[in-house]
């Protein structure tokens, strides 16, 4: 049945008739209606993605490409004069997620459809989500993010578990969302847990509320504000909350597929995403041995055989140390689990590195996690090699073979084929559309780096894209873009070792050559957009930074001509789909050793745009895939930072010291003429802490980075070089797909068939 047909015979009106919100509903229905009659993937031993975040995006497009009917649907409004775009826009984007790691979870749901694997993903209903972010006085401010409307895409089910906590049982509900696969008749689940008696008038001012009330605020917010002791306990009672959930529903369906427990690792396997829901591990040995009455040693056994744990970080404070006292106070039967499994390894193992509960009586959950599995992954070939050799070394030498690297992807259905759409169309005019399946067929583009007709195609398709974006920014956001200008883009969350704060400088830096009458050949547009953690300060200072450049650039007759800079309110993943496809130059510019992978470059790589970055996490593959002269690698490698570190041997003053631009760019962050739209307080203290401590070592790559970057927009002006870059860059990026990673998880770790 078509959409037109749909809406007739289940609604009894024509579809000419609707407004675009009961369009939006009407195409939700049908969509979910298709997915409710397509049956579940069945491989015998099913995987569950257990993840704190899933930053899913708007779904009625994407579900709308994987049934294959985005173009007839398209056609279908065209007929009444609507355009799909008008009826996205009525879609509200969910908010279950903050950054790399929650939009790799959906990409991996969405590849492990669209490969037919049995695989889940289990995470909580945050009502409120990450907070919404807005602007104020060039200053961020957070507001709850409601997303959730009556009519969503949640399914409601009758699944239910009764979590216990100390004090009292909190009852669970099952919310799911279909998980549909590119052109297949399978689909998965996307399993969200959530409280009954949610209570949204706990919320006082912004998105503060009372944390002490655990029954009505347990799924309200993503990462509550954790800086008191109440914050970080309802951490650990939503951490509980969702591996409980997982564990129980992980347990009944393997019964009922008829496990007898001992086999239980040949039904389930359990990827733990971060250390954010490494309690499932205890968990299932709590249920195994307490309400299965499976012996304490044969549920170590079992459980640690059907577990695996990825690691996105190296930066020691995202790694979980929970004090024993709180898990105490929350979830006491599972701490006298845990001090078993310390037992255990104590009884083992010497080295107090490796043991899981420490001498300050914290527990290390990354720890529990290498000894109770089978697999611990890093997320791209270089951040692995740095777990093997640094961070987690001494684990290395304990198990050599359960370290392996799995570099993370993206889904080409959402971050080429939807936010692309012409320049998915002119790929499959020129190579077909078999890329869409198997991702390295993009290699057939190769062909094509010379040709002076396809260079001009992409260089048009790359224009056209910036209109589309002036659009919607202006449509949206406020902000006024020039279609003509150098895109250059950094987006993701606000963190000193991301270094906003060095594209500022080169901002600065620009500014201050235009005053001096040094005037760029090709006018650049500097784009930002991410949110900084309300406790933060640093990075909502670097914020507050670059919206005041904003202002002062932005406003200056004689800069603006040929040098913008905007700061996007609220980044999202919508918001990614439309920078991403227009954006010319990515910004992949993190202190070496410290981005895991990013998976932003690999977005940017696919839609053309070209790597301005430092050889850490992937941009080190995009390199060697792209090759080394169609990427701008700049900046100290990851060898000389680590040991920097290990000998304490930088000192930022010294670089502001000694090189008079450099000195120049940092003072701008005090003077008179940003003072005017600036905050005092908080342009004094980034410029203190820039000279002072500067922990990220922002100031030992800036000179590097300001010439690479000048000499991008100098070959910027030979359209046939770069264009030819371009089309390497696209070729070579099908590695980076998700349902390569995805394939490697099922083959290495998974065997889920
Ligand atoms: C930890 C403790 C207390 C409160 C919050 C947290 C916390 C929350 C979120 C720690 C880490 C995160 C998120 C991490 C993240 O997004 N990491 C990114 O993961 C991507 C996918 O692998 C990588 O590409 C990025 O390099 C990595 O930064």
């Amino acid at each position: 049945m078509s959409i037109t047909q749909y809406i007739e015979e289940k609604q009894g009106t024509k579809l000419a008739d609707l407004d675009n919100k009961a369009i939006y509903l009407a195409l939700m229905d049908y969509v979910k209606e298709k997915a409710s009659q397509l049956p579940k993937n069945r491989g015998k031993r099913k995987v569950y993605y257990i993840s704190a975040e899933f930053l899913i995006g708007k779904l009625l497009s994407n579900n709308l490409i994987n049934l294959g009917i985005y173009q007839e649907t398209k056609e279908a409004l065209a007929t009444v004069g609507k355009s799909i775009t008008q009826i996205e826009d009525e879609e509200l984007e969910p908010s279950l997620g903050n950054g790399g790691l929650g939009r790799l979870a959906s990409c991996f749901i969405d590849s492990m459809s669209s490969l037919g694997i049995n695989g889940e993903g289990v995470g909580l209903n945050y009502h409120c989500g990450l907070f919404r972010q807005v602007f104020h006085d060039n200053q961020q401010e957070a507001e709850p993010n409601y997303w959730i409307e009556d009519d969503s895409w949640l399914v409601p089910t009758d699944i239910s578990y009764n979590v216990p906590f100390k004090e009292f049982t909190l009852k669970s509900r099952l919310n799911r969302i279909d998980v549909l696969g590119y052109h297949k008749d399978t689909k998965n689940y996307l399993n969200l847990f959530d409280i009954d008696g949610l209570d949204y008038d706990l919320i006082e001012d912004g998105i503060t509320f009372d944390k002490a009330q655990i029954q009505k605020n347990l799924t309200l917010f993503l990462y509550p504000d954790d800086s008191d002791k109440n914050g970080e306990l309802l951490r650990i009672y939503q951490q509980y909350f969702m591996v409980s959930n997982a564990a129980q529903l992980l347990i009944d369906e393997a019964l009922e597929r008829g496990s007898n427990l001992y086999d239980l690792a040949d039904y389930a396997y359990v990827q733990i995403n971060d250390t954010h829901p490494s309690m499932v591990i205890p968990e299932l040995i709590r249920l195994l041995t307490e309400k299965h009455g499976i012996d304490f040693d044969a549920a170590v056994a079992i459980v640690s055989q059907m577990v695996g744990y990825t690691n996105h970080t190296i930066l020691a404070e995202a790694l979980e140390k929970w004090p024993l006292d709180y898990l105490n106070e929350v979830v006491p039967h599972l701490v006298t689990i845990i001090e078993k499994l310390d037992a255990l390894i104590r009884d083992k193992y010497s080295n107090p590195a490796v043991h899981i509960i420490d001498k300050d009586q914290r527990i290390h959950m990354a720890n529990m996690d290498i000894h109770y599995s089978t697999s611990v992954n890093g997320v791209a070939a270089l951040h692995t090699e740095i777990l093997k050799t640094s961070e987690l070394k001494d684990f290395y030498q304990l198990y050599p073979e359960k370290f392996n690297n799995k570099t993370n992807g993206i889904t080409f259905r959402r971050w080429l084929e939807f936010a692309n759409q012409d320049l998915a169309a002119y790929l499959k005019d020129l190579i077909g559309d078999s890329y869409l399946t198997d991702a390295m067929k993009l290699e057939k583009l190769l062909a094509f780096a010379d040709d002076e007709r396809v260079q001009n195609h992409l260089a048009e398709i790359k224009f056209n894209n910036k209109l589309a974006l002036k659009r919607y920014l202006k449509d949206n956001k406020g902000i006024d873009l020039d279609e003509h200008s150098i895109i250059d883009t950094q987006i993701k969350r606000f963190h000193e070792y991301k270094r906003q704060q060095m594209n500022a400088l080169y901002v600065i830096h620009k500014y201050l050559e235009i005053k001096r009458g040094h005037l760029p050949e090709k006018k650049i547009t500097v784009i930002f957009g991410g949110k900084a953690a309300p406790a933060y300060t640093i990075a909502q200072d670097v914020i507050h930074l670059i919206l005041s450049l904003s202002e002062l650039i932005n406003n200056d007759p004689e800069v603006s001509p040929y040098l913008n800079v905007h700061l996007v309110e609220n980044y999202n993943v919508t918001v990614a789909e439309h920078l991403i496809p227009a954006t010319d130059i990515s910004e992949q510019i993190s202190l070496a050793s410290k981005e895991a992978s990013g998976t932003g470059n690999m977005k940017f790589m696919l839609n053309g745009a070209l790597t301005l970055g430092t050889m850490d996490g992937a941009n080190v593959e995009i390199a060697e895939l792209a090759g080394k002269d169609n990427i701008y690698s700049f900046g100290k490698d990851s060898d000389t930072i680590i040991d920097l570190y290990a000998k304490s041997g930088y000192v930022s003053k010294d670089y502001y010291d000694k090189d008079a631009e450099i000195k120049e760019a940092v003072d701008f962050i005090v003077s008179p003429e940003l003072k005017t739209v600036g905050n005092e307080e908080r342009l004094n203290r980034l410029h203190h802490e820039l000279i002072s401590k500067d922990w990220f070592m922002t100031l030992i790559d800036l000179k590097d980075y300001i010439a690479t970057k000048e000499r991008m927009v100098a070959d910027y002006q030979d359209q046939a070089a770069w264009n030819c870059k371009v089309i390497h860059n696209i070729a070579k990026a099908g590695f980076f797909s998700s349902d390569r990673t995805i394939a490697q998880y099922n083959e290495d770790i998974w065997h889920s068939y």
